[in-house]
């Protein structure tokens, strides 16, 4: 039992609910009955309402009582390209009628039609488009979101995308990771200079995010269509020089090795890995990264290759799980429909997909620390929900049984700017 001090004042009072606080060895780290301590935006005291002290009731400045409801840690969505202009459902419609994403992508649509939306857009624009994407997933249980720049592709345009994270974490009651991710797909005016765009990202872009402190860490799309593991290699060791973490967009269209180079920079994450192979396995699990699951690209795209879940599991790989949230692969805003595919098409237990969005996505962001499971010392990000049991939130086929969000202590109600 951790030690009480009901002696100074305590900003809240939680009781009346069930926890599904994600730490300790058991599903869902259930505490029926529980009650939970807030002070400076902390948790202060978690554990079974009985044990806790007849004091921290008269002490409490307000005392909220859940009904019966379900509380788990805000939602934390670690891999999203949240921000962008317009949308691809044109491309949809030829993918229906027989084109495939590769080849939509070499006939310059795919990635490349979005950087123009994005290009052409103010960054009011683009702002008040992304800003209804993030209202949606706050509505599903969101409390932390990351965002990857990657659809502007040149200076001016990777900063703006970055600068539009920047408000939304300003603006917005969702915490924001923003991830420089220059190396998403080359851009039309480097058509056949690769190597040349990659040198741009490192000695151009990379320098004005990072004397802005646009970004906590850059990511890169490892893959056939996109960047080799040696422009790859160029782009984390420019990264890592400048004290940033990277992840890796790996191995989800064909195996290049991406997640064992990524393991070599200390990655926090790799993620897709449908075509993972078992050294890449080992590799994660040595260099203790998360495998970032996303079944929403996957369902998208029709791909029929499952990422090694039962390999990632006998290693102690954390699996987590995100949206990737973007016009082209994964157009969706529902951490809860993710959950659901990726119990269905992955074979992940509810329990598991819930850790995805909380506890082991906290760890794809360096956040762990501070946020992703209900604990003494923890921010207090969390979500109630007017459910029966934890499950329920893996078993809907849409829809959301939120009933609020609590960012740092503060209940957000309604619309969330
Ligand atoms: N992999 C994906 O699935 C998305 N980006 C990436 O690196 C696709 C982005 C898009 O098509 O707009
Ligand atoms: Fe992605």
């Amino acid at each position: 039992m951790n030690p009480v001090h009901f002696d100074s004042p305590i900003d809240a009072l939680w009781i009346d609910c069930h926890l599904a606080t994600m730490t300790g060895e058991k599903p869902y780290g259930t505490i029926e009955d529980g009650a939970m301590a807030v002070a400076d935006g902390r948790i202060v005291w978690i554990g079974p309402r009985r044990d806790l002290p007849p004091v921290a009731e008269s002490s409490a400045r307000r005392v909220y009582a859940l009904n019966g409801a379900w509380v788990t840690p805000g939602l934390i969505d670690c891999h999203t390209h949240l921000i962008y202009a317009g949308n691809r459902a044109l491309e949809f419609e030829m993918r229906l009628g027989g084109a495939t994403y590769e080849e939509i992508a070499q006939a310059g649509g795919g990635i490349v039609s979005t950087v123009n939306e994005v290009r052409k857009a103010t960054e009011e624009s683009l702002f008040d488009q992304s800003v209804r994407r993030l209202a949606a997933m706050q509505a599903q249980g969101v409390t932390t979101v990351e965002i990857k720049s990657g659809y502007g592709l040149d200076t001016q345009n990777e900063l703006k995308m970055l600068r539009v994270a920047r408000r939304l974490g300003a603006e917005t009651a969702v915490r924001v990771c923003p991830t420089f991710l220059g190396a998403h797909a080359l851009p039309p005016e480097y058509r056949d200079r690769s190597d040349d765009y990659v040198a741009l990202v490192v000695e151009d872009m990379l320098t004005a995010v990072v004397a802005e402190n646009l970004a906590e860490a850059v990511d890169v799309f490892c893959e056939r269509i996109a960047f080799s593991r040696d422009q790859t290699r160029r782009i984390f060791e420019a990264a890592t020089g400048a004290g940033l973490r990277v992840k890796i967009h790996a191995e989800q269209l064909s195996d290049t090795n991406g997640a064992a180079l990524a393991a070599g920079y200390q990655a926090l994450s790799a993620d897709h890995l449908e075509y993972l192979s078992a050294d890449g396995i080992h590799a994660m699990a040595a260099a203790q990264m998360v495998a970032v699951l996303l079944p929403g690209a996957f369902y998208f795209l029709k791909e029929t290759r499952l990422p090694p879940v039962a390999g990632l599991r006998k290693a102690g790989v954390p699996m987590a799980l995100a949206t990737d949230c973007n016009p082209g692969t994964s157009p969706t805003t529902s951490p809860l429909l993710m959950m659901n595919l990726a119990c269905i098409l992955f074979g992940l237990t509810p329990a598991e997909a819930l850790a995805g969005f909380t506890v082991h996505a906290a760890r794809a962001l360096g956040r762990d620390q501070h946020i992703g499971c209900l604990a003494t010392g923890k921010m207090a990000d969390f979500a109630v929900w007017d459910i029966q049991r934890p499950a329920e939130l893996a078993y809907y086929i849409g829809g959301s049984p939120l009933t609020m969000t609590v960012k740092a202590g503060v209940p957000i109600k309604g619309p969330i700017r």
